[in-house]
């Protein structure tokens, strides 16, 4: 569960205004809690006053150290909670930003009121400046709310299954395409044709174009980060086996380019904290490496020389793979039939059949609405997934239906659920599981040249 705790003087603000809609679901499904902090609960002062007049003159009142010092403390219990105060001097806030402050466990954030905070108390307990844009309000509380939310809806279960906040176009560095629902014409405008045409790839064509026009005209910016994506994913489809990882990565809009030398490349996966780096040589790469950033969690890397760069890095392996890639539009025929989008529920059938996946991380792609389960009545008998870095994986069939088809059955479903999304799906096998490595083959995936080695820094 994320804690976003708001030191306040209008506490009753906060709960009203997150207590609606879907934050205020998730908060009652214990995903998320909010807890609005009255500051003037913590004044020493006799008559309960929080602020004074400044120093040195000049219209208005500020907030006092004191009480909101006590507050923090009183919050924060002494641990180190990134504190962020809301204000028009801040850092602006963007998407990028909402996704970085989602994977915190716990938030505090300091609504000021009147003319400002003094700032000795902002020294001692804030971590980070934040604007929500270049204007004035009467008070922090609005701005606050406004990043709670936006965080919030990147925590997974908020939203819901299926709705996965990763799959957003604004992540795309494009504008969202026009949609419309019934009726088919509404005063005199009709709804577009091809939309009613049942021609997905004619659809999702148009809406690309759509997408595209509007980010040219509206948001220069945004348009040239698209086309050097572009530029980037065309390179490196020349090499197309050895890089999808990293085309896919930038195509599905979960990835940021660090930096590009010549034909190399550094992406950073976003959502997983992975860092995935081609480079043809070692110095390519030691430049390349300087662009990742700190807290990267894991690399994923293709050539031995990088193992070599990130063990000095303190990075160690934890796996070594070969990568497999679908590269036809069409979809696999599945012929086990009962195949099903897992929810948490399903947690609990799966320590029964399984001990060799990690719990908390499948726990996390359930949540994700990235795992997919095989039935036999009411018995779940395998189950297959999509990676938090894009691969398809965490393959499983309980022992006793082994050799059935199921295993072919459950990756033939995730790949045709990737191919809906105009995806192009790949995963990734270690070499000892023969049963997997001949699976690939079976269903037609192409196998790239390189070896893929995972690294992770050891706790
Ligand atoms: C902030 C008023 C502090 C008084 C504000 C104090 C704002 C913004 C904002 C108003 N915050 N982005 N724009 N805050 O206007 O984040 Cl003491």
């Amino acid at each position: 569960m994320m804690k976003f705790h708001v030191l306040t003087l209008f506490p009753e603000m906060i709960a009203q205004g997150l207590a609606a809609s879907i934050i205020g679901r998730a908060a009652e499904k214990n995903i998320i809690a909010v807890d609005p902090v009255n500051i003037r609960n913590y004044t020493t002062d006799r008559h309960g006053r929080v602020d004074d007049t400044p120093y040195g003159g000049g219209a208005g009142m500020l907030m006092q150290a004191q009480p909101v010092y006590d507050a923090h403390r009183a919050v924060s219990g002494g641990r180190k909670i990134r504190t962020l105060y809301v204000t028009p001097q801040g850092r602006p806030f963007d998407q990028k930003m909402a996704a970085e402050l989602a994977k915190e466990e716990e938030l505090i954030l300091l609504c000021g009121h009147y003319e400002g905070i003094d700032e000795r108390v902002l020294n001692e307990v804030v971590t980070d400046f934040v604007s929500i844009g270049d204007y004035v309000l009467t008070g922090g509380e609005l701005a606050a709310m406004v990043i709670i939310d936006a965080v919030a809806r990147l925590v997974p279960g908020v939203l819901g299954n299926g709705t996965s906040a990763e799959e957003e176009s604004f992540y795309n560095d494009l504008l969202e395409y026009p949609q419309y629902t019934r009726p088919e014409v509404w005063q005199g405008q009709s709804v577009p044709k091809v939309l009613l045409s049942g021609d997905h790839a004619a659809i999702r064509e148009w809406r690309l174009e759509q997408a595209k026009e509007r980010t040219k005209a509206l948001r220069p910016d945004l348009y040239g980060r698209y086309e050097e994506r572009q530029r980037l994913i065309g390179r490196l489809s020349r090499d197309k086996r050895n890089q999808i990882h990293i085309m896919e990565c930038l195509a599905r809009g979960q990835g940021e380019i660090l930096q590009i030398a010549g034909e190399d490349a550094a992406v950073y996966h976003r959502e997983s904290g992975v860092c995935m780096v081609k480079a043809s040589s070692a110095e390519s790469g030691r430049y390349l490496l300087t662009a990742c950033p700190e807290e990267t969690k894991r690399y994923l890397v293709s050539r031995d020389f990088m193992c070599g760069l990130l063990w000095e890095r303190g990075y160690r392996e934890i796996a070594v793979c070969r990568q497999f890639l679908y590269t036809r539009k069409v979809p696999l025929p599945v012929r086990h039939k009962d195949i099903r989008q897992l929810d948490t529920e399903s947690l609990s059938c799966i320590p029964a059949i399984c001990d060799t996946q990690n719990r908390a991380y499948l726990e996390e792609r359930l949540r994700a609405g990235s795992m997919y389960g095989a039935f036999v009545g009411d018995r779940l008998v395998g189950f297959a997934g999509v990676h938090a870095a894009g691969g398809i994986g965490m393959l499983y069939v309980s022992e006793d239906f082994r050799g059935n088809g199921v295993g072919a059955s459950l990756e033939s479903y995730v790949i045709n659920r990737l191919l809906e999304r105009g995806y192009t799906p790949y995963g990734h096998v270690a070499p000892c599981r023969e049963a997997a490595l001949r699976l690939q083959e079976k269903l037609g995936l192409y196998q790239a040249g390189d070896t893929f080695y995972w690294l992770e820094k050891p706790e």
